[in-house]
């Protein structure tokens, strides 16, 4: 039997399942040609340990790595039921709850290599986390799509380290037990970015859809469509900082303000930024919590082994 060493845990009830050990080597100087290495060559590994019948559609795989820059804790790769993601916020926070369960992290700052560059993250005393990361922008105001049965929809396209599409009038109800008209509004806009060629800067697909509404216990709510057709469970953290990015441009929120984003479940993660020439550096405090430790076998007699 193939041997993964895994850690899960929810952030906000978006859960990661941390791989500690049982994929291949990786070769490559950088994060991003690890990722091409995982992909191109290794991608059943992904399959194995996230889909069907050891995994699910929810699922955020983060596979540990030695560091690539001197002075980070370690690497981190990002992935999904369809593929991989530049960086992943949620994953983040239970990657740092994870090494610190494991004992291999302290309280403190940390540095962690990501395919989309090195991000920062403080574990507090108390178990909370501080992401630092990548620095985010607003890429385009008010870009409109053709959205086959509901017209024309109307969003702003961010990088928060993956890309957004940021939609707040979709007339749809932001509550959990709308999520199966809100995911048909999102997947069919996310299909209409891609067949109308209304992409991130240079041509990237946006593969991550945020709706907004007003919550009554935080300053937004928000409904997070992932690649792959599954929601966030949590507000997101790359798709917080995305917001924060559409509202630094907008002049609606100060540099070292607070922003509480409330995601679909209820869970809140608290944001501020701060001005780097003409991209914000997000700041995303949320908490982890383990749920498992685990061997996943992988018996290459199943039919199944890798995943359906
Ligand atoms: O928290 O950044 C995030 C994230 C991306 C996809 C799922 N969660």
């Amino acid at each position: 039997m193939r041997q993964l060493e895994v850690i899960d845990s929810h952030t906000g009830g978006e859960p990661t399942r941390l791989v500690l050990s049982g994929f291949p080597a990786l070769p490559g100087g950088g994060m991003s040609d690890k990722r091409d290495a995982l992909r191109e060559r290794h991608d059943q590994w992904r399959r194995a340990c996230l889909l069907e019948p050891r995994g699910n559609d929810v699922l955020v795989g983060a596979l540990y790595c030695e560091p690539v820059s001197a002075d980070a804790a370690c690497g981190v790769i990002f992935f999904n039921n369809a593929g991989y993601l530049g960086m992943c916020g949620h994953g983040t926070i239970g990657l740092i709850a994870s090494l610190h369960y494991l004992g291999w992290i302290r309280p403190g700052a940390h540095k962690i290599d990501t395919p989309v560059g090195t991000v920062g993250a403080v574990l507090h005393e108390d178990g909370a986390v501080t992401l630092r990361n990548v620095p985010s922008y607003r890429y385009r105001r008010q870009a409109a799509v053709e959205v086959p049965g509901h017209g024309t929809v109307i969003g702003d396209i961010a990088w928060g380290g993956n890309w957004f599409f940021l939609v707040a009038e979709h007339g749809l109800s932001v509550r959990l037990d709308n999520v199966e008209a809100l995911s048909a509004f999102s997947c069919a806009t996310m299909q209409a970015l891609a067949a109308q060629g209304v992409t991130g800067a240079d041509g990237a697909p946006i593969d991550h859809l945020e709706l907004f509404a007003d919550d009554e216990h935080a300053n937004s709510r928000n409904f997070v469509m992932c690649p792959g057709k599954a929601y966030d469970r949590s507000p997101c953290g790359t798709g917080t900082s995305a917001k924060l990015a559409c509202l630094a441009a907008d002049g609606k929120l100060a540099e070292g303000e607070r922003w509480v984003q409330a995601g679909i479940t209820g869970s809140r993660f608290i944001g501020h930024y701060q001005r780097e020439g003409d991209f914000i550096r997000p700041y995303i405090t949320g908490r982890a919590h383990i749920t498992a430790r685990a061997t996943l076998l992988i018996d290459e007699e199943d039919p199944f082994a890798w995943g359906i």
